[in-house]
């Protein structure tokens, strides 16, 4: 087959970025308003949804190689299982890199740490009272899942791009039979080794009502694929068992080698994080305090949102922890995703949302003990483990600080 050079020329291009052309504002009159109960028509306004963002972000975007974000540059971030197995495998080989590498905090910092892995999973124990229900928290994530995907690409030659867990795909498929967690060389690995007898983990305490989590179809060390062989060198701080109880190892800092376990539950992912979900989160919550509040589960109201959905979904430990949940490789798919879900929310309303009044909250859980508002000001640092101080402002998008990515 031969080509004329501009249809060539258009084939790369199209190849090169695979965006949607920029559609005519009239796309606004079809988008869903109402989020559809049903899971399989939810899907469908899900892929709305992401269209419509990614049409939006392709139209602001210049074709002019003078911006330091344009069409021809910007990263795409993929949904694993749109990956090929080369792809997967490119990625997983990445990050069994960047855990074989040397540490950068010194154990004098944090005793415990082994790895350049480790630094990041030692930054969020350190930060984790001051990096959820807080004003920082969506904007801390994405910038530390950021600089994870740039320690992958500048450390250890990876040359693709952060990839993300579709929640709504694996509550519609079952976790251990999507390509992210079905434990085949070309997967996150899989589920931990099936224990009997567990009871429900149970959230909850701080004077708050119980909320008992069923337990998963696994539960011990992860048995097959990429980090079958894996240590956890870190936590646990605030683990929740399968017993009702919760353990720690102190401030989760010092030394503890184990293996990597997981747990995974369908019933979580099902009840938490299916695409019906995703759909009344982003539609329904129409300022940051709603969206940010629900997305990661009001405290008290029986539901964990689709950010904790994801994390039980997971189990195991350090699955069930929220210190050392960066532990298990996972945690960055699913960041990936509850990063995708706030761009999908942000382009909806894209000069409020990436703005002042797309932050809400103060630099403490949940505002205790009291603390100042964040605002565009405030600083966001990663520590030892990568980039550098930075300040929200720059967060707020993904195209037009120093961030240059969307999502497909
Ligand atoms: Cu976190």
């Amino acid at each position: 087959m031969r080509l004329n050079a501009s249809v060539a020329l258009c084939l790369l291009t199209s190849a090169a970025n695979a965006l949607p052309q920029p559609q005519q504002p009239a796309a606004t009159a079809t988008l869903p308003s109402e989020p559809a109960s049903d899971t399989a028509a939810a899907s469908s306004q899900l892929d709305e949804l992401s269209k419509y963002a990614q049409s939006l972000a392709n139209s602001s975007l210049t074709s002019s190689k003078r911006a330091a974000c344009n069409i021809a540059n910007v990263a795409i971030r993929r949904e694993w299982g749109s990956l090929s197995n080369k792809e997967r495998k490119a990625y997983t080989d990445a990050v069994l890199c960047l855990q074989a590498k040397k540490a950068r905090y010194p154990t004098s910092i944090f005793p415990g740490v082994r790895s350049r892995f480790d630094d990041f999973v030692g930054t969020h124990i350190n930060q984790t009272t001051f990096i959820h229900y807080t004003g920082t928290f969506l904007a801390w994530h994405r910038y530390f899942t950021y600089e994870y995907e740039q320690s992958l690409r500048n450390e250890c030659g990876y040359t693709g791009y952060q990839p993300y867990w579709d929640w709504s795909k694996t509550a519609a498929s079952g976790l251990t039979k999507s390509p992210i967690l079905d434990g085949s060389q070309f997967s996150m690995s899989g589920d931990g080794e099936f224990v009997s007898g567990k009871g429900n983990v149970v959230l909850g305490g701080n004077g708050l009502p119980d909320l008992p989590l069923p337990p998963g179809s696994g539960g011990g060390c992860v048995k097959s694929g990429p980090f079958k062989d894996m240590k956890v060198n870190l936590g646990p701080v605030a683990l929740a068992l399968t017993d009702g109880t919760t353990v720690s190892n102190g401030d989760g800092l010092g030394y503890n080698p184990r293996c990597l376990k997981r747990d995974l539950t369908d019933a979580i992912n099902q009840r938490f994080a299916n695409a019906s979900s995703v759909v009344s989160l982003i539609l329904k919550n129409k300022n940051i305090y709603d969206f940010q509040m629900v997305m990661q589960g009001i405290p008290g109201s029986g539901s964990i949102g689709v950010h904790g959905g994801g994390h039980y979904a997971m189990g195991g430990d350090p699955g069930r922890d929220v210190f050392t949940s960066p532990g298990d490789p996972l945690f960055y798919l699913h960041h990936g995703m509850i990063d995708r879900t706030w761009w999908i929310w942000q382009l909806l309303d894209q000069k409020e949302r990436t703005g002042a009044k797309g932050i809400s909250g103060t630099g403490t859980f949940l505002n205790t003990p009291p603390s100042a508002n964040t605002t565009l000001e405030t600083p966001i640092d990663l520590g030892l483990a990568a980039g550098t101080v930075v300040k929200m402002k720059d967060l707020m998008s993904t195209t037009a600080g120093p961030f240059c990515y969307i999502y497909l």
